[in-house]
């Protein structure tokens, strides 16, 4: 039922003989594993794939900031305040170099971030989920990040260069981020029964939503087929959505928790787990904006936007100023 509701628009990858002269040495070049880089020729739907993933990617970061943002100032402790404080600045950090490279490829900050407020372009799924206790966090950083890691290692290796840069430096730091929430979920699962309790009432409600991060099943995704023979993309959403889940279970198992697939079961044969099919239709409705919390998220951003004007407003007025001063003392020595 869920692949009525994506776009059927996936367009055939056409092979080296059916493109022109230099698109097929484009081609090439990506084949031969070379780095693409901001002034060169490309083709323009590889430009506007670019766009769309990076800014679409950037937007989460950013957004990816509320739900989290929620508990800094009810953290249990101020070692626990001030780690969340350091993710929560980190995951700005990763917006803004986002945003740079999206720049690279012709698009102006302004318009992304128009896209973003007028609710036509997408951020992940999985902000849109609330944080209702402190053990979200926990399985915030331990199956968020830990999703976004298994995404984006192989990001470093995509085929336009400023993206792929910006990647390795994100890593690394959700890569700690993954940790403090793996820290938070042990301290819980090996605390009181009502701290397990909690630890188990997270896990069962980001576990599905962390699995949807992927992106649709490979059979529904539109754009896999051709960012893959692209080089974008490096793997299919269910092959990082397998070892997602075949890197968590065992984490989970050392926690004592349990994870919510009745399905889930080691499949020998195939060396991987067996486990269930998210809800697709939840997945969908969640991105065409009926989750439990997108309105409030994209209220949030706007909100920002327009609180920021009078700043914006002072930035430039002072840059102009500055510009006349410059042209004054110009004319003066001439
Ligand atoms: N949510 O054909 P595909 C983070 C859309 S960063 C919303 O498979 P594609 C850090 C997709 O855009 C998390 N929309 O698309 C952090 C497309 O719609 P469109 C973000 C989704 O691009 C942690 C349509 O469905 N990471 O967590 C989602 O080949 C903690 C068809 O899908 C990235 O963005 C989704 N989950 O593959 C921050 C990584 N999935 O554009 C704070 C880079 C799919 O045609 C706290 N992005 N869609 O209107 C990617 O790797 C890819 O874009 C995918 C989707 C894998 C997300």
């Amino acid at each position: 039922m869920y692949a009525q509701m994506v776009k059927t628009d996936t367009k055939r990858v056409r092979s080296l003989d059916e493109m022109e002269p230099q698109e097929r040495a484009f081609q090439e070049r990506i084949d031969a594993g070379q780095k693409i880089e901001p002034k060169e020729w490309m083709p323009e739907d590889y430009r506007k794939t670019l766009i769309r993933q990076i800014s679409q990617h950037a937007h989460s970061e950013i957004v990816g900031q509320l739900p989290e943002g929620n508990w800094i100032s009810r953290a249990p402790t101020l070692e626990r305040k001030a780690i969340l404080l350091a993710k929560v600045q980190d995951e700005a950090g990763h917006g803004l170099y986002l945003y740079c490279a999206a720049e690279t490829l012709g698009i102006s900050r302004d318009q992304m971030y128009e896209q973003l407020h007028s609710g036509k372009a997408k951020y992940s799924s999985i902000f849109n989920y609330p944080t209702l206790s402190w053990a979200d966090i926990g399985a915030i950083g331990w199956l968020v990040d830990g999703a976004a890691i298994m995404n984006q290692v192989p990001l470093q290796r995509c085929s336009y260069g400023p993206y792929a840069r910006a990647m390795v430096r994100i890593c690394k730091e959700e890569s700690f981020h993954q940790r403090q929430g793996f820290d938070i979920m042990t301290v819980l699962a090996k605390g009181t029964p009502e701290q397990k309790a909690m630890a188990q009432d997270a896990l069962d409600r980001w576990w599905w939503p962390s699995l949807m991060m992927f992106g649709p099943s490979d059979d529904a995704s539109v754009h896999s087929a051709q960012s893959m023979a692209w080089k974008i993309k490096q793997n299919s959403n269910d092959e990082l959505r397998q070892k997602f889940v075949d890197q968590t279970v065992p984490q989970a198992k050392y926690l004592g928790l349990t994870v919510p697939d009745p399905a889930l079961k080691w499949n020998e044969e195939k060396g991987g787990h067996d486990f269930g099919e998210p809800d697709w239709n939840e997945f969908f409705a969640v991105i065409a904006g009926e989750g439990p919390c997108n309105r409030e998220r994209l209220e949030a951003r706007r909100k920002a936007w327009n609180d920021g004007a009078w700043f914006r407003d002072g930035l430039t007025a002072h840059a102009e100023k500055q510009a006349a001063r410059r042209q004054a003392s110009r004319i003066a020595a001439e």
